[in-house]
């Protein structure tokens, strides 16, 4: 293992998170979101390249955010709540089906906001498990009560097949490297609220202006 890999914890992951939510004004910072799953890509990955199929979109989906953080419309993308106000007044976002602007910061946000809700419930699941858990089980759940509602038959297929691929539970919060399974209960039970803060003013600010339901 390298140094690099040697620091990598779900601490700093999650912590990402916690940065995400400006103090003043509670505004999400694109910033921060894109390093939380900048991280979280990097930890599925460890566990197996039978979850590429799963990194590839999310890769694809942040990549669409940096490069509006590149482009000449950057301060636009500050925040979510910049992207929405920005996208929606300039007309950049496909209301009803995918034509002119099928990659707009809204429509991509609001696959890895959908993502998020899986991870909330996935990691809540996993804090409050117990020795017999089954990951996999445990996942399949999460999934069922989330992203699954926004999936075709294939890909839901494809997921659920992959979950089974989920190492134990001792191994998973071993490879977190944040210590015991005490220390990462106590971990998860800190940083989950900063995660579900970040999901709860998304889906407020989406739900306010209709954008739930994407193309
Ligand atoms: C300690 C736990 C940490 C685990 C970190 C795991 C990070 C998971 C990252 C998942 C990101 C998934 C983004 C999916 C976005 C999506 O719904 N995309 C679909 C729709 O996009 P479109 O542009 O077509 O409208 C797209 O069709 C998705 C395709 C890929 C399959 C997505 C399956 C999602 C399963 C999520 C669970 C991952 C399990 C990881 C195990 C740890």
């Amino acid at each position: 293992m390298t140094a690099v890999e040697e620091k990598f914890s779900l601490t700093e992951v999650l912590s990402s998170f916690k940065a995400c939510l400006e103090k003043e004004n509670q505004d999400v910072l694109v910033d921060h979101y894109i390093s939380g799953w900048n991280g979280l890509i990097r930890f599925m990955n460890s566990l197996g390249t039978i979850f590429s199929f799963v990194s590839k979109d999310a890769i694809n989906k942040i990549q669409i955010m940096e490069a509006f953080r590149k482009s000449s419309s950057r301060d636009q993308y500050r925040s979510l709540q910049s992207m929405v106000a920005y996208e929606l007044g300039a007309n950049l976002v496909d209301l009803n089906r995918r034509a002119e602007h099928p990659n707009s910061g809204c429509r991509t946000i609001l696959r890895l906001h959908r993502a998020l809700r899986w991870l909330q419930l996935f990691l809540e699941k996993l804090r409050t498990s117990t020795e017999d858990s089954k990951t996999s089980v445990l996942c399949t759940d999460a999934y069922n009560d989330s992203l699954a509602n926004y999936h075709p038959w294939i890909i839901r297929k494809a997921a659920t097949v992959s979950f089974y691929a989920l190492p134990a539970r001792n191994t998973f919060f071993e490879v977190m490297n944040v210590g015991s399974i005490e220390d990462v209960v106590a971990m998860l039970g800190e940083a989950m609220p900063y995660v579900s803060q970040v999901y709860d003013i998304t889906q407020q600010l989406y739900a306010r202006h209709n954008l739930l339901d994407l193309p």
